[in-house]
């Protein structure tokens, strides 16, 4: 039997998710979870980065605690994040959270210098104003000390990983995310690097996911009196483990990762470069087994997040089920926003945010709370379809439904809808998508699994999966038409 524990590091919350192999299915066990907050000190928005080391090792505590014989371990987290390893071995500062406004205006500035086409054709990847290359640039303009002082580029779960085995490594799912990775010449791009004056130095060997990474190192065995695991790479990028974990069953599909942040796309054999996908600024994330992800990211329920986290600050407290209960009942197709837009994008006052996009586009704005809610989830569903319908252009083929993963799909409203603006059945599962993405990927580094598709199907029988049909759809199909005229996205 094969135990082996996966850490995934999301927005709302970590959690240590253990995985056993038991007669051909995955069983998994939630041994630990723990909370994600971001630290804002003065201005600037942080990772709560030893902390978190702290909650894994007490994940591994817990395994040890009961009883069970880990056979591996690996670590997951969100994209284009990192800090810097010093001279003495030693993190250097404390990495910046993506969703800091210090990189405000920095894409825009870098522009200038390097065309959008260049960067690009260079990495095959979308443009968000948080990528790695933008928080770069954004800590050089700002004569930023860590710059002087950093010996090693290590994003976040290079960095955890680094402290549990002593070894320095990157890992290519998370390298593609930094925009600085050349996905044709399989390396960091050594042109990018010259042009933003950054040290070939700091970019290590790039491990891909199934790679074992090192051991525990003696230290951390002593510290927790146990012995000592192989630590893998896995797809360290959470939304690379999340589509690792799509129960397809063939070669093309859609899926949706369905979290803080929407992931809409498919999996193709190589990056689509062209100008078409820059247009519609679609990305090239790399994935397990040689693949690319040809996706395009949706702000995804942040929003509605936000503005739960607004409501509970001004002593309105609400559960998640409340909340879409709440906007089953309020009147369909009011209001609609356009979910990326960059308003929406840093923390705050979210439900004032969605009045002042209302009132800027000629709408009256929602008032009680399960208005909010509904204006939030139909706009994302009417935004999947937009997107959508983009993955079948670019990647020139038509899919028969939508495959959702994440912690997105218990929100069954959602998912109906979607199915509804879609016109297409939604297949919804599983839920800890970016945990059991990272277990697979570790079995099928220990010949568990003989290939990710092998994983697929075992995945497919161990985890119920919910398909939703598509409802009458002509109301749907007239609210798309106005949604695309009011959010500016009509061609
Ligand atoms: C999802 C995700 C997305 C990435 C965003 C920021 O959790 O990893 O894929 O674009 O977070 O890193």
């Amino acid at each position: 039997m094969s135990n082996v524990l996966a850490f995934d590091l999301g927005a709302s919350s970590g959690r240590a998710l253990l995985g056993r192999l038991v007669g051909g299915k995955i069983e998994v066990e939630e041994l630990h979870r723990f909370p994600n907050d971001p630290v804002q000190v003065g201005d600037r928005l942080h990772w709560d980065i030893l902390r978190l080391y702290h909650e894994i090792k007490q994940g591994l505590l817990k395994a040890k605690h009961h009883g069970i014989e880990l056979q591996s371990m690996a670590i997951d987290s969100w994209a284009v994040d990192f800090g810097f390893i010093g001279k003495n071995g030693e993190l250097v500062g404390n990495p910046y959270h993506y969703r800091d406004r210090h990189t405000d205006g920095a894409m825009e500035s870098l522009f200038a210098e390097i065309p959008p086409s260049v960067i690009f054709a260079r990495t095959g990847i979308q443009f968000l104003p948080f990528n790695t290359i933008y928080q770069l640039y954004a800590l050089k303009q700002a004569k930023s000390p860590l710059l002087n002082e950093g010996n090693r580029f290590l994003m976040i779960p290079d960095l955890l990983r680094y402290f549990l085995t002593g070894q320095i490594h990157n890992e290519f799912t998370n390298a593609t995310t930094t925009q600085l990775y050349n996905p044709i010449e399989k390396s960091w791009d050594a042109e990018l690097l010259r042009m933003l004056e950054l040290p070939k130095s700091w970019f290590g060997d790039v491990l891909q996911p199934g790679a074992k990474a090192g051991n525990l190192q003696a230290s951390v065995c002593e510290e927790l009196g146990i012995g000592s695991i192989p630590v893998y790479a896995v797809a360290e990028h959470d939304t690379g483990s999340a589509v690792a974990a799509v129960p397809a069953t063939e070669g093309s599909f859609a899926y949706l990762s369905c979290g803080t942040w929407s992931l809409m796309g498919t999996e193709v054999d190589k990056p689509v470069l062209h100008d078409l996908a820059q247009k519609l600024n679609f990305t090239n994330e790399g994935g397990v087994a040689d693949t690319y992800r040809l996706l395009k990211n949706i702000m995804g329920l942040w929003v509605l997040q936000e503005c739960r986290r607004e409501w509970d600050r001004e002593g309105k407290s609400y559960s998640f089920p409340e909340l879409v209960q709440m906007a089953g009942a309020a009147k369909p197709f009011a209001s609609f926003i356009d979910p990326d837009d960059s308003e929406f994008l840093p923390p705050g006052d979210m439900p004032s945010r969605i009045a002042d996009y209302c009132r800027k586009t000629g709408q009256e704005p929602p008032k009680t709370v399960g208005e909010f809610v509904r204006c939030i989830l139909e706009s994302l569903a009417l935004k999947y379809r937009y997107v959508f319908e983009l993955t079948e252009r670019l990647s020139v083929q038509r899919f028969n439904g939508l495959h959702m993963v994440g912690g997105g799909i218990q929100n069954e409203l959602l998912c109906q809808w979607t199915a509804n603006a879609i016109g297409k059945p939604v297949l919804a599962g599983p839920s800890e998508g970016s945990a059991i993405g990272n277990l697979a990927v570790q079995w099928i580094a220990q010949g568990e699994f003989a290939d990710i598709w092998e994983a697929r199907r075992v995945i497919r029988e161990s985890f119920p999966i919910k398909i939703y049909e598509p409802e009458e759809r002509d109301d749907w199909g007239r609210a798309y038409d106005r949604f695309r005229i009011l959010t500016g996205l009509a061609e």
